[in-house]
């Protein structure tokens, strides 16, 4: 059981999980558009992995008896400038969903719901996981600046994520 204030933030979250699936399947789409298939491959991928966090936060929310109210997704961007715009704007959002990941277990505890703050320890661990890998892309990007080749093996790197 949870509370009816648990139970609006965790379908508030369902929606940003969502919102991040459809924002990195965005900037696939922009990244399959100028022939970044490696990029466009691994942020499908990511997109799709969003979806499994929505799903993991709507199963819970079931599985506790609450109800589940989905909301309005928002529109995202269709155009970038180039791929480290991208990848940076990835990595400030995973920056911010560890935000929101971190406001939910805020109110768990609050509410003395053991319950939930354990289920997050997921989302927690997840978030680490996720803003290490932006900002490595970041980095990776950084480092080779101009060049076609540096960007090109970048490309075929991401491409291999299974
Ligand atoms: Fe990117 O981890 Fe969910 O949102």
């Amino acid at each position: 059981m949870i509370s009816d204030k648990m139970e609006k933030a965790l379908n508030d979250q369902i929606k940003e999980e969502y919102f991040s699936s459809y924002l990195y399947l965005a900037m696939s789409a922009h990244l399959k558009a100028v022939n970044l298939d490696g990029f466009a491959h691994w942020m499908k991928i990511q997109s799709q992995e969003e979806m499994t966090h929505a799903l993991k936060l709507f199963d819970y929310v079931n599985e506790q008896q609450g109800k589940i109210v989905l909301e309005g997704i928002g529109k995202p961007p269709s155009e970038w400038n180039a791929p480290l715009t991208i990848f940076e704007e990835a990595y400030k959002h995973e920056q911010k969903i560890s935000g929101l990941i971190n406001r939910l277990v805020d109110l768990a505890i609050a509410e003395k719901d053991h319950a939930t703050a354990g289920f997050l320890q997921w989302f927690v661990k997840e978030q680490v996981e996720e803003e290490a890998t932006a900002a490595d892309i970041v980095h990776k990007l950084k480092m080779v600046g101009d060049s076609n080749q540096g960007l090109f093996m970048i490309d075929r790197f991401l491409g291999e994520r299974k």
